[in-house]
């Protein structure tokens, strides 16, 4: 597959992919879009997806299944719309699925449901998890027993409203050379169904030790949260947003601070990027998704898996995305 990306659910639009290895297998947790009418504007109103689906693959190459609608916003009893992107967690027998999903109040939160299988179906809680806000949660399990949520997105995803967690006044977004808005990072509670801390910036370094500005607009986290570890190093993967890059920064521990190491995949056809980064049987893997198929649509995309290599030195060689 070196270097030649494949397209997985030609059928559907799929995008937002967050991917693990599950039982010897592959599993696909996407975000679902689909036509819903809705005009295109920076607040993301568009992406109006309001179910989630399952896909398994036991090889990258392989026949991809369908497992079908797994949990649907109709079934979620805080709901207000727009289930964007989702992760799953696995612990002590148990799957954890974590979704952003605005309330009634169109706030944005972080919602739970649980299953015995990964491939669903999933069982959502009654309320959001206490402290959410914002969008994108991606779980990264430690291997410790320590579980550790990334999240946040700019614009449509809010992050611009929350100042030390708390919730502003009005959106601030910093500008020039104030220091850019970080994604967040929360070790997850024994039970999995809360934040056991309060949420903590995840800072991004330039070369030479000092933040990411806000001018920093081609290296600054925007959207997108993904995590991995390679040779005992965390790599915090995330999109540009508007400048419509993925990028990545390494660190030494779960909470940082990570240094900006740079571009994983140059911009796909679309506006929006996003991605995950997952081992399998010994190669790597970039899972992430275009408009190619809908001719050029933003909230119609499609999801892709190309092969991801690493330098000697551990360096994410770039993939283009066209
Ligand atoms: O799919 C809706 C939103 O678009 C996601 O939550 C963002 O990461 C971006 O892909």
């Amino acid at each position: 597959m070196a270097n030649k990306a494949r397209y997985l659910v030609p059928g559907d639009y799929m995008a937002d992919p967050a991917v693990h290895v599950f039982e010897d297998k592959l599993f696909i947790y996407p975000s679902h879009d689909w036509e819903s009418g809705i005009p295109e504007n920076d607040n993301g109103d568009h992406f109006n997806m309001k179910d989630y689906h399952v896909f398994s693959m036991d090889d990258p190459e392989g026949s991809v299944t369908d497992h079908g609608v797994v949990l649907d916003v109709k079934d979620i009893p805080w709901a207000g719309r727009q289930l964007w992107d989702c992760d799953v967690a696995y612990r002590n027998g148990k799957y954890y699925m974590y979704f952003p999903l605005k309330d009634r109040n169109d706030i944005f939160r972080i919602g739970v449901a649980v299953s015995d299988r990964p491939e669903g179906p999933f069982t959502p809680e009654a309320n959001p998890m206490w402290g959410s806000y914002s969008i994108d949660p991606a779980v990264l399990d430690d291997g410790d027993g320590n579980f550790y949520m990334y999240f946040g997105g700019l614009w449509g995803g809010q992050l611009q409203r929350y100042r030390n967690n708390k919730a502003l006044e009005s959106a601030v977004l910093p500008e020039g050379d104030e220091p850019a808005l970080c994604g967040k990072v929360v070790r997850l509670r024994d039970d999995m169904m809360q934040f056991a801390e309060e949420p903590r910036d995840v800072v991004i370094l330039d070369e030479n030790g000092k933040p990411l500005t806000a001018a920093d607009d081609k290296k600054r986290f925007f959207e997108a949260s993904w995590i991995h570890k390679y040779n005992d190093k965390y790599y915090f993967s995330y999109s540009t947003g508007d400048t419509h890059l993925l990028c990545y920064a390494v660190g030494d521990k779960p909470y940082g601070p990570f240094t900006y190491k740079g571009v994983i995949l140059t911009p796909v056809v679309g506006w929006t990027t996003h991605h995950a980064i997952v081992e399998f049987k010994n190669k790597w893997y970039l899972f992430h998704h275009d408009s190619v198929p809908s001719g050029g649509r933003t909230w119609l995309r499609s999801l892709k898996v190309v092969e991801l290599e690493y330098t000697a030195d551990g360096l994410i060689k770039t993939i283009e995305g066209i």
